[in-house]
């Protein structure tokens, strides 16, 4: 309860921000990502992960303010990246708390519209848990936000039992395979088998795939010889701050 009250004020304070851990495209000379990863500067416990802390802002409405605090400083850094000549598409975690908000979609239309950034440099990310849900208020917002010109993504695929069929419902642009399957592909033929599936899957309904958790150059060159579209773990780089990102996007990857 005590964590829970510094984080509603910390909130205030300003003390939420972003690790932004790039992911990067097979395909030669196209231009990497990045995913916003929130952060929670402690003003003695240091740098918490959101491990730490989101779990407390679910049990209250904090988790709802968080999420508005996502939307605002990732179209905030999305236009500002843009304005430097940096423009990246720039992934942000939304819960299904986000989106079971009644302003959700009025929020994310009055957000771009205060904060002037691009949507096309946007990309929601929403966990295949949700999806699984079924609700038609899902795939509603979903069809909204993505008329609205932002992208699409499905995390953590692949660890749900996901109604693959609803997937054709939906507008998708990408699934982020589940590091689960990931981290021991490389001994694994089974594993092998699923992800060369999904990519097969993404192909035909024309959806991009990213690998996440690549930790090792052998997962890497395997998923890459898959077909994967992009790479994100510690093997490319683990999350990053601003400046450490925008150092990295001038290196030759
Ligand atoms: O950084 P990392 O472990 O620890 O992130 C863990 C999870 O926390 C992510 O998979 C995501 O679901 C959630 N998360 C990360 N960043 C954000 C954010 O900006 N907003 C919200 N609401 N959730 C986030
Ligand atoms: O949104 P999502 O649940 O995918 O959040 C990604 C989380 O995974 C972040 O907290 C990030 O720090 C963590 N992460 C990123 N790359 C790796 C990796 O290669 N291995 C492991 N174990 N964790 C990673
Ligand atoms: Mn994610
Ligand atoms: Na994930």
């Amino acid at each position: 309860a005590r964590l829970e009250a510094e984080l509603r004020v910390g909130l205030q304070r300003g003390e939420l921000e972003f690790a932004f851990q790039p992911k990067l495209p097979t395909a030669p000379h196209t231009r990497p990502s990045a995913e916003a990863l929130i952060r929670w500067r402690h003003p003695e416990q240091g740098l918490l992960l959101p491990g730490a802390f989101l779990p407390l802002a679910v049990e209250s409405r904090l988790i709802v303010e968080i999420g508005r605090w996502t939307l605002l400083e990732g179209m905030r850094i999305a236009r500002k990246w843009a304005e430097q000549g940096n423009a990246c598409l720039l992934s942000l975690n939304i819960t299904a708390q986000d989106i079971r908000q009644p302003d959700f979609v009025d929020f994310i239309r009055a957000s771009l519209a205060q904060t002037n950034a691009p949507a096309e440099l946007l990309e929601f990310e929403i966990t295949e848990s949700m999806v699984m849900e079924d609700s038609p208020l899902l795939a509603e917002r979903l069809l909204e936000i993505r008329s609205l010109g932002i992208r699409i993504a499905i995390d953590d695929f692949g660890t749900g039992y996901s109604n693959l069929a609803r997937l054709l419902h939906l507008p998708i642009d990408c699934i982020k395979i589940d590091r689960t399957l990931v981290t021991d592909i490389v001994g694994r033929s089974d594993y092998q088998t699923v992800v060369r599936t999904f990519v097969n899957l993404a192909e035909g309904l024309g959806f991009d795939v990213i690998a996440e958790g690549v930790e090792t150059t052998a997962q890497a060159a395997l998923l890459r010889g898959m077909g994967c579209h992009a790479l994100q773990g510690f093997a490319i780089a683990p999350p990053l701050h601003e400046v450490d990102f925008l150092a990295w996007l001038e290196e030759p990857y």
